[in-house]
């Protein structure tokens, strides 16, 4: 499903997030550490190769909200963009620290001048973030932003299951 808000064409799609090719820049859901993990940090580092963990080391720790940028290494991408999201309950406000990473994301990608962006569902893994309420929050923030792009002309969400693309597409359906 894609939809085109003030020029930026926003996108759903069923995929991995380490095989995004035609994307400049992907976003990792990392742990403040930076290093592989599980989920998204661990697919994105295995496909990137040690080099992005070398590159990270000294961006290390970062703080939920905030978001980095390195190479993307053997990724098919450009550049990565890492960014911690809340630990649902646990990192508050939950809703205003998810916005801050895809604020933050994006506010990157444009100092960067990228044309094209890949999020996953950020924090509704490991981090135990519902997903149709991170969808809200991510849709929400991405709407405030998308007529202050300049560069960016693509955002697209990558999920992995069928239930995830299902609700992120009903969410986005309903924005404007
Ligand atoms: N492509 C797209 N989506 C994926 C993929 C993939 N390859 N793998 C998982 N997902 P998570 P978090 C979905 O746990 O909640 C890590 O261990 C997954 O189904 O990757 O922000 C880090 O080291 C879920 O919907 O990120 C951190 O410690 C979503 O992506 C911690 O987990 C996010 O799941 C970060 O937790």
């Amino acid at each position: 499903m894609e939809k085109t808000i003030s020029g930026v064409m926003i996108e759903c799609v069923r995929g991995d997030i380490a095989s995004q090719t035609g994307i400049t820049a992907v976003v990792n859901a990392a742990n403040a550490r930076l290093m592989m993990g599980g989920g998204v940090a661990g697919a994105i580092h295995r496909a990137a190769g040690p080099g992005l963990e070398e590159e990270c080391r000294p961006l290390a720790p970062i703080e939920p909200g905030e978001a980095v940028i390195t190479s993307g290494h053997n990724l098919p991408n450009q550049y990565v963009i890492h960014c911690l999201g809340p630990v649902y309950g646990v990192d508050k406000p939950e809703d205003e620290l998810l916005a801050n990473c895809y604020r933050n994301s994006l506010r990157l990608g444009e100092e960067h001048e990228i044309e094209s962006i890949a999020f996953p569902a950020i924090s509704t893994g490991a981090f135990g973030y519902p997903v149709q309420e991170a969808a809200e929050a991510a849709f929400r923030t991405i709407m405030e932003i998308v007529p202050n792009l300049k560069s960016i002309k693509r955002i697209r969400f990558v999920l992995q299951s069928g239930r995830d693309l299902e609700i992120h597409e009903k969410v986005l359906s309903m924005k404007s």
